[in-house]
């Protein structure tokens, strides 16, 4: 089992609002659908749900939110999955739908509903979900990210392998880096060790890869405009990219 993460860079135009990459996609989707490992597919807002939560100021903290912001940010996130699963149809693979509401109960994952995802990526569909704004109880919302699902699928789940797509090679230690970090096989990693981006979003990823990584499952960061690397490290074991290793 496998557990990619298809970031909003990767998906998105992030210079522009409301602009998917439909090409990137379908090029990822044409790798993926020569592999016959079972996986789970997430991706993230980019200049769809992380645009409109700026414009209406929604966090992942659970607050009581506008109403109107709140729909705006789910509605566009609807949008941007239904032109995600086009393009990976395109592209070949067999998505299904799993909308977030459909995983996770207030912002407890629900075990069956994950057991379910399994069972689906087992048969030959490919899974997709993603980051959203859901339910927390009593008038409140809350964002969650993509990244916080790939934790805790992978925590239920236990995945060989974990993946985050970037639209860079990897983890940098600082600004003068020009090749990325290539293993992290230290337990007192810290994320102060690695170039952060300037949303706070790469901070984000890093947790969450210790947090698998101290689940024991290997958790790589790679750039998903090169789709051969998703391959790569699939097929063959090959790492281009910073691989945190399953303790
Ligand atoms: O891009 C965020 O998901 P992420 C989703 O994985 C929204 O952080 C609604 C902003």
């Amino acid at each position: 089992m496998i557990l990619l993460k298809l970031g909003g860079s990767v998906i998105t135009d992030k210079s522009s609002p409301v602009t998917p990459r439909r090409e990137a996609v379908r090029s990822i989707a044409e790798v993926l659908s020569r592999l016959d490992e079972p996986m789970i597919l997430i991706h993230g807002g980019g200049s769809y749900g992380h645009y409109w939560s700026v414009v209406h100021d929604i966090h992942t903290r659970p607050d009581r939110y506008d109403p109107c912001g709140v729909a705006i940010v789910k509605n566009s996130m609807v949008k941007l999955n239904g032109i995600i699963l086009d393009s990976l149809t395109e592209g070949g693979l067999a998505p299904y739908n799993l909308p977030p509401s459909a995983l996770f109960c207030s912002d407890e994952i629900v075990a069956k509903s994950a057991a379910e995802a399994r069972d689906v990526a087992e048969s030959g569909m490919t899974p997709v979900t993603y980051g959203d704004v859901l339910w927390s109880g009593n008038k409140t919302t809350y964002i969650l990210s993509g990244d916080a699902i790939m934790g805790r699928l992978a925590h239920i789940l236990k995945p060989r392998l974990c993946i985050f797509a970037t639209d860079v090679d990897g983890l940098y230690r600082d600004m003068k880096d020009d090749r990325p970090i290539d293993v992290v096989d230290d337990h007192n990693f810290r994320i102060s060790e690695v170039r952060m981006d300037v949303t706070g979003g790469m901070r984000r990823k890093v947790d969450e890869a210790t947090r698998i990584a101290g689940d024991g499952c290997d958790v790589l960061f790679l750039n998903g405009n090169r789709p051969e690397r998703i391959t790569s490290a699939i097929r063959d074991c090959t790492f281009h990219g910073t691989l945190f290793m399953g303790r």
